[in-house]
């Protein structure tokens, strides 16, 4: 029988909801607290926990990863230049721009598609003050390189870890490289709380700030000490954090299957390429699927199969494409970099859909349809000489 194309969409994810009498109850609690926000116990125990996760009492919550962001840079006094990758989502930017910080786009290596340091150390310049580099896909930077860097240019290190829960390197959390990460648990996430975001960050004395900066500035009922912003976690969302931390082995361990099951039924694939597995000392969390497609060995352009996976009702999506230095409110920003690899991944990148519940026997089914095309767009190159 003929590949049939799905009943119900496929999206690139799906968030995971944990069983719903477990919310149910942890609703009870907040019905009988009558407190909904503005760090109320149930944010508490959120943090604690994540404290315990993080190994660390640096943590802080806020109520989505790009305010997250956006604060710790602002709490860190961070101006200027800051040296960052245009192969992201908007957020990393739009938190510079916010502070009004330019960003100076450099180029990202061509493996895991993160800030290549050979890029970043051409790119320092007087005015450079710090570095934003993300683990894209939540693949972990080149760590210590970027380390040494920071360390003998004196710019700060901060990492953009939105995608990047639950991963460690050499059994060390991610949290625990750089001067700040910022973690995003929106429900596009394999750990998500709704929305909600987090910073963990290596000076102590910055949590005081944050908190400040989160809530108006606010130190006592008569006492703003700061112009902060209201970005606070609420009570629903920490809820949601506190439940789905308890299952989030499993949607790893899910996850890394489906991971496993594309690998396997792509392989042979030409024109299909996967990043190249992670070194054995990092514990990954699977949390999107990137491939590139090779026009030319696999025989249609990543946009033509993006489209064609549409009519088939999946929904891949181009996570990072256009680059971010091409959207309009950067344009204008002067490129050093020619950012020759990020053009190119961006051009040809594409992920796959995802998430926990995905059925092993779907992803099978997804990547039939990309074999089909493959095949189809053979034979029609073949015809066509
Ligand atoms: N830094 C980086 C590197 C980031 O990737 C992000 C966010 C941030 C910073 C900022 O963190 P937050 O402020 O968001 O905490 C999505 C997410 O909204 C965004 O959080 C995420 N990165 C980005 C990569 O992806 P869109 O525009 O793709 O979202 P949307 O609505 O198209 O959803 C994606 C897919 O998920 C759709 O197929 C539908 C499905 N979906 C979505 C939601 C919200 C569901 O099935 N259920 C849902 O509840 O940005």
């Amino acid at each position: 029988m003929p590949l049939q194309p799905f009943d119900k969409p496929i999206l690139v994810t799906r968030p995971f909801l944990p069983p719903l009498d477990e919310f149910t109850e942890g609703v009870k609690e907040i019905w009988d607290n009558h407190w909904l926000t503005n760090n109320g116990p149930i944010v508490q125990r959120f943090s604690r926990e994540l404290s315990n996760y993080y190994e660390t009492d640096n943590v802080c919550l806020f109520n989505n990863g790009t305010l997250a962001l956006q604060i710790g840079l602002q709490g860190m006094g961070i101006s200027g230049e800051v040296i960052t990758t245009p192969f992201t989502f908007v957020a990393t930017s739009h938190a510079l721009y916010w502070n009004k910080i330019r960003p100076v786009f450099v180029d990202i290596e061509p493996n895991y598609y993160t800030l290549d340091p050979a890029a970043v150390e051409a790119s320092i310049t007087p005015w450079t003050t710090a570095i934003l580099a993300v683990h894209v896909y939540g693949f972990p930077c080149n760590l210590n390189v970027l380390a040494d860097i920071a360390r003998r240019h004196k710019l700060v290190l901060i990492y953009d870890a939105a995608h990047a829960f639950g991963v460690s390197v050499g059994g060390r959390p991610i949290s625990h490289f750089g001067d700040m990460s910022m973690f995003s648990f929106h429900a596009t996430k394999l750990f998500h709380s709704i929305e909600g975001g987090m910073l963990t960050f290596r000076d102590s004395g910055l949590k005081q700030t944050f908190d400040y900066l989160k809530n108006f500035g606010f130190k006592n009922e008569v006492e703003v000490v700061m112009p902060g912003t209201n970005a606070k976690m609420n009570e629903m969302q920490a809820l949601m954090g506190i439940l789905v931390l308890k299952h989030m082995e499993s949607l790893i361990e899910s996850s890394r299957l489906i991971d496993a099951t594309y690998r396997e039924f792509l392989k042979d694939v030409p024109g299909i390429q996967f990043p190249p597995p992670l070194p054995a000392d990092v514990k990954y969390n699977f949390v999107y699927q990137p491939i590139e497609v090779d026009e030319e060995k696999f025989g249609m352009s990543r946009d033509t199969l993006y489209d064609a996976l549409k009519k088939y009702n999946i929904f891949s999506r181009r996570y990072f494409y256009p680059l971010l230095c091409d959207f309009p409110c950067y344009r204008s920003i002067a490129l050093k970099d020619p950012l020759l690899t990020a053009r190119r991944v961006s051009e040809r990148i594409l992920c796959l859909p995802i998430y926990p519940d995905l059925a092993v026997d779907d992803v099978v089914r997804i990547c039939e349809a990309i074999h089909l095309f493959h095949h189809k767009a053979s034979k029609s190159a073949l015809t066509a000489h």
